[in-house]
């Protein structure tokens, strides 16, 4: 594996699942892997769950790590060719990244949407950039489009917690008072589409999400509809993608937080978030401290999807 943005990426999502469920069993058990590779982690934006799960993945399989918050003591980066540099960017990203590559073996990268050009956010520029000019096996730690860790823990998380073979997932809008990415519910929808699974989108209108990753899943704008009979209740909030509001918060509606009477509608089913989440916003106290919560179950298995994909570019670069 060279790159790892997509679920496409990962190939039979089977053997992907069983592959991490056996990882899960015995996490050292490739070790051999990764003596005297390194990884280094590149991070645009803020992070606790995917700068310690991957650094744990790394050594589980023996590697050195390397951490780099490109915002607190490095060179501020240029992304635009053709700039005359003469503000406040001491460096480009057109050096920095050949550079990054040539004192590491893997390189995974966090760089949100910023929101300005929804043509760059969604072309991945500064993804992309990694990928063509490190010379080294990329992985998104959340791109400006998707969060592929994520959604894979996510799906994990289901396998392990499912009661049915073909269990009810219903991924839920909610409110949130900051715009946030579509990355998560964009990679979350990618997952499901290809997962075993009956998968319903809800949503306020207006937050219809890119068609690339909702492939014509079905959306149920009454909330309360969408939780009937569910298995499992992922809630995330995100902002507009659609043109001309993309990147605006369209509601703060505080009717779509998720709460122990919408949790009734369910089959009894798992609240999951990816975190970090806003209480009483997104969800209520009670809900996210029941026993149906699993939201803790979800982060620690993103120490299992991170060390699959690493095992997966260890093994390429043999
Ligand atoms: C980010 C998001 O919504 O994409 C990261 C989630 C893993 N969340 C925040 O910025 C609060
Ligand atoms: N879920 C997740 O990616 O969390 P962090 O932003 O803390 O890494």
């Amino acid at each position: 594996m060279n790159v790892f943005t997509n679920v496409k990426d990962l190939g039979n999502l089977n053997v992907a699942i069983k592959e991490a469920l056996e990882i899960k069993q015995n996490r050292f058990a490739y070790q051999h892997l990764g003596k005297n590779k390194t990884l280094l982690m590149v991070f645009f934006n803020s992070s606790l769950r995917t700068r310690l799960s991957t650094q744990k993945a790394a050594m589980n399989l023996g590697m050195n790590t390397m951490v780099l918050d490109v915002n607190q003591g490095a060179w501020r980066l240029e992304t635009e060719r053709g700039v005359i540099m003469d503000g406040d960017k001491s460096e480009h990203l057109l050096e920095a990244v050949p550079v990054m590559g040539s004192y590491c073996d893997i390189i995974g990268v966090r760089s949100f949407a910023h929101f300005e050009n929804k043509a760059d956010d969604y072309g991945e520029k500064i993804l992309n950039q990694f990928i063509q000019y490190s010379g080294r096996p990329v992985f998104s730690m959340e791109g400006a489009t998707t969060h592929p860790l994520q959604a894979f823990a996510d799906l994990i998380t289901i396998e392990e917690y499912k009661t049915k073979a073909r269990p009810k997932v219903v991924m839920s809008w909610a409110p949130h008072p900051k715009v946030l990415p579509q990355a998560v519910p964009n990679s979350f929808a990618d997952f499901m589409n290809e997962a075993d699974v009956e998968f319903v989108i809800t949503h306020p209108e207006g937050y219809e999400l890119d068609e690339q990753f909702v492939r014509g899943a079905k959306i149920e704008y009454n909330q309360a509809k969408a939780f009937e009979g569910a298995d499992f209740i992922y809630a995330k909030n995100w902002s507009a993608f659609r043109d001309p509001h993309y990147g605006q918060i369209l509601s703060k509606d505080r009717d779509w937080t998720v709460d122990t009477i919408k949790m009734g509608l369910t089959n009894h089913a798992k609240f999951m978030h990816c975190l970090p989440v806003r209480r009483n916003m997104i969800v209520t106290d009670d809900v996210i401290e029941s026993p149906d919560s699993i939201v803790i179950q979800e982060a620690a298995n993103r120490e299992i999807s991170c060390e699959v994909v690493l095992k997966r570019m260890l093994e390429t670069l043999k």
